[in-house]
């Protein structure tokens, strides 16, 4: 079996990249990744000279690349992870967002109809069903669900979902998609909020809660979605989508504390800044249909997860500490300098 992994280089599809070749020993996995300022070629060295792994820079929306990585690779299944992925990027400059996540998500499309790959995963994301009030804890997101975005990354992700719909309706491509709740684990890219956090807190430096910090978000443990996406390229039916998520809805301030109770951190650190722009209150999935059609249920609980997380950065300085110095550190004073 030849599968393509686009974005491998990033978080979740490095940990897609482990967990492929350690589940599935014979398969071959070919990553394909432009190495944007997310994707980082370090995080795979550990499998670089694995026989049954290749690595190729590309962009997505490369269509010539993309068409001679097909040629050659002759995939059966494509799973695509690549994508712009931070909703705080996409309020200050939307347009990438639109290219990677739609145009890129064409391209790949079209050249699995041309090499008739057998499977076209589309990670997508619980954003696209917009956001839930804090005051009606019985909503949860289904796969029925209208789609109702707030920010242009989430919209970018939603636009790509109907066109892989909209490619197995018309072309009868053989599509599936998931819709997951926020991850977290190794590999977390230092914008984000628990790594973010993790590390600030571990510089004593203050940690900007947006708003009022009661927002919501439903965490689960990366190698759990790993571990969905693998059952449904396997063993999903085709056309459909599987919302993924583990009922570990926290606030995002008492994440932020708990990161500083473990870490032995003052909450003084803790800075309450401006508001992110259309920010959701809320995201809660209801996992009911992976779990009755695939047997999926999450493994890591949150309390375990977190801890081992934490316990991952302060291991690994060597994979983060490069990120944080140089161009990201520009980044954050850009976005966090006038709130
Ligand atoms: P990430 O930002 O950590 O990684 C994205 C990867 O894609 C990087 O390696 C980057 O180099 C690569 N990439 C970006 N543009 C590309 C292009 N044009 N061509 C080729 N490669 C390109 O993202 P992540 O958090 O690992 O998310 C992976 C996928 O999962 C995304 O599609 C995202 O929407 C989705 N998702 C993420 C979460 C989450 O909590 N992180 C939750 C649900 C869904
Ligand atoms: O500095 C911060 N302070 C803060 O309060 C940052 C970076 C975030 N936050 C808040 C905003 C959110 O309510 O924390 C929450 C989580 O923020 P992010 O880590 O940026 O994630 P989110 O916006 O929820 O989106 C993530 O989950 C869904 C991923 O980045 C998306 O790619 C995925 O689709």
């Amino acid at each position: 079996m030849n599968i393509i992994v686009t974005g491998g280089a990033g978080f979740i599809g490095s940990n897609f990249v482990f967990h492929m070749l350690k589940a599935h020993p014979d398969y071959r996995i070919i990553c394909l990744d432009k190495l944007t300022y997310a994707g980082n070629l370090s995080t795979l060295e550990p499998v670089m000279d694995n026989p049954n792994f290749r690595f190729v820079k590309a962009d997505i929306c490369d269509k010539e690349a993309v068409d001679k990585l097909f040629e050659e690779e002759k995939p059966d299944i494509v799973v695509n992870f690549a994508a712009e992925s931070h909703v705080d990027r996409s309020i200050e400059n939307p347009q990438v967002f639109l290219e990677t996540n739609i145009l890129g998500t064409s391209v790949l499309m079209d050249a699995s109809r041309k090499y008739g790959v057998k499977r076209y995963h589309q990670v997508s994301t619980d954003e696209v069903y917009g956001d839930l009030p804090l005051d009606r804890p019985d909503l949860f997101f289904t796969e029925q669900t209208p789609i109702h975005t707030s920010s242009p990354y989430s919209s970018s992700k939603a636009g790509a979902d109907l066109l892989v719909l909209a490619y197995y309706r018309t072309y009868g491509l053989p599509v599936t998609i998931s819709r997951c709740s926020n991850n977290y684990g190794p590999y977390h890219f230092p914008e984000k909020l628990i790594p973010l956090m993790i590390i600030r807190a571990l510089h004593d430096e203050s940690l900007p809660v947006y708003g009022d910090g009661l927002n919501v978000r439903d965490w689960l443990y990366v190698e759990d979605h790993c571990k969905a996406i693998d059952l449904i390229i396997h063993e999903g039916k085709v056309g459909e989508v599987y919302n993924v998520g583990g009922h570990n809805e926290m606030a995002n301030i008492d994440i932020v504390k708990l990161i500083l109770k473990e870490l032995g951190k003052s909450e003084d650190l803790i800075t309450y800044v401006t508001d992110r722009k259309g920010h959701d209150r809320r995201y809660a999935i209801d996992p009911t249909k992976i779990h009755n059609e695939l047997g999926w249920l999450p493994e890591t609980k949150f309390a375990d997860g977190i801890v081992k997380t934490i316990k991952w950065y302060l291991d690994n300085e060597a994979w983060w500490q490069p990120i944080i110095s140089g161009e990201y550190q520009n980044y954050y004073e850009k976005m966090y300098g006038d709130k």
